[in-house]
């Protein structure tokens, strides 16, 4: 693969939209008035682009490497091609849900995609406290949308086999399986946490059920071939619009360069992780109506899910042994692994390499409590998963567990 194309930047970006009339009724590129870089800073290049009339367009450029680390980190750009690919699949089950795309660059790994920046990145939203109803339903009707859709219920057996070999994606895999299932279980240098959770660190090096439980899941996570996961569906991977009442005008699910065919549950299990970690922060805070809020986040993602994926059902293309049983079966593991992989989530977000703002822009003091109250949470998730409680239940659990660990900061 050339790895030696033409990085995008401000000085050049009139230029190529101008070499691209495909974009011609999106953006006037000869009126160019903004350029800003958005990219969160893991992977990629991303600009937002504005014409003097207010209209825009996202161009997201996959580099040659891991942007966090650098060019020592070298990384196939050809996740782009995933992300333009799945994002389109997806778009045939759930077009409200994604972003719409306008043309993929195979020589120079860009995607060129609608500008949402009328929406707010839903990490952003929830760390300042903000309240969107309705995008924790809508985010669970994605994922049973375009899980369905590409599973051999939706799909058949011949297209969903054809769609693995497509959308193999191992570098990508690969960083998932070190980050999330691997490195906060063996210390290594791309663990870091504040010396006062150096014990809480410690404790899921040496929690042996935890260990065995990231084995059973990584083991899944390789292996199971279910549908075309988002593969990286974390609150800074969904956009929300809301109107001043707080009630969603859109949702958007983006970013999905993970995106492989994978288990089900990660995706629901991804999720999950991200609204505890978001609880983690209210309950820091002491933000009172925002955690009563995030509370209800996990049941409202799951019953969305499972509703969506059961009005499908009906709808699969063999019915012969895939029976209502096995549906209700596929519910209760699909949760039992969903819990799992939250864990998994929980614990690398903490530990590992690629933390979130949720937690790293907290006063250390308060930081401390809340970093304990995600890793004891994830312990608890990860021995909790097979006793069948509800969501609310589990939920309820992390609360507490949260609240019980909390810190307070030298201005409390
Ligand atoms: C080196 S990439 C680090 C992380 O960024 C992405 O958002 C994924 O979560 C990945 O694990
Ligand atoms: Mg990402």
């Amino acid at each position: 693969m050339d790895n030696t194309y033409e990085f995008l930047s401000s000085s050049n970006i009139e230029s190529y939209l101008t070499s691209r009339p495909e974009t011609s009724s999106v953006i006037d590129s000869t009126s160019i008035v903004e350029i800003k870089e958005v990219g969160d800073g893991n992977l990629n290049l991303v600009f937002i682009v504005k014409d003097n009339q207010g209209k825009g367009i996202v161009l997201k450029q996959a580099l040659p490497y891991v942007r966090l680390v650098g060019p020592s980190w070298p990384m196939s750009p050809d996740r782009a091609r995933i992300e333009f690919e799945t994002t389109v699949i997806h778009s045939l089950a759930a077009k409200h849900l994604v972003p719409e795309i306008y043309f993929y660059d195979t020589d120079r790994f860009i995607i060129a995609m609608e500008d949402l920046s009328d929406h707010q990145v839903w990490r952003t939203a929830l760390n300042n406290g903000e309240i969107n109803h309705g995008g924790a339903e809508s985010v669970g009707e994605y994922i049973a949308k375009v899980t369905f859709a590409t599973s051999v219920f939706g799909a058949g057996a011949d297209a969903h086999k054809k769609g693995i070999a497509r959308a193999i994606n191992p570098e990508i895999c690969l960083i998932t399986e070190d980050l999330v299932f691997t490195e906060p279980y063996f210390p290594g240098e791309r663990n870091s946490y504040l010396p006062a959770n150096e014990p809480d660190a410690q404790a899921i090096i040496n929690d042996e059920q935890m260990v065995l439980e990231m084995g059973h899941l990584k083991f899944t996570f390789m292996t199971a071939s279910e549908a075309l996961i988002h593969g990286d569906l974390h609150t800074g991977s969904v956009m929300v619009k809301s109107d001043a009442d707080g009630n969603e005008i859109s949702t958007r699910a983006f970013d999905s360069e993970f995106s492989f065919y994978g288990p089900i549950a990660f995706d629901i299990g991804a999720v999950f992780a991200n609204f505890y970690i978001a609880l983690a922060r209210s309950i820091a805070l002491g933000r009172t109506e925002h955690i009563s809020f995030i509370e209800t986040l996990p049941t409202a993602m799951w019953d969305s899910f499972e509703n969506h994926f059961r009005t499908l059902w009906p709808t699969r293309l063999d019915k012969r042994v895939f029976s209502d049983r096995l549906l209700d079966d596929l519910m209760v593991s699909w949760k039992e692994d969903a819990f799992g992989f939250a864990s998994a989530k929980m614990a690398r977000r903490i530990v590992g390499l690629a933390k979130t703002s949720d937690i790293e822009t907290l006063d250390p003091n308060v930081r401390e409590g809340a970093a304990r109250g995600v890793l004891r949470s994830a312990q608890m998730l990860i021995r909790e998963r097979h006793n069948h409680l509800s969501v609310a239940a589990m939920t309820e659990k992390v609360k507490s567990i949260m609240q019980e660990v909390r810190t307070e900061g030298d201005d409390k």
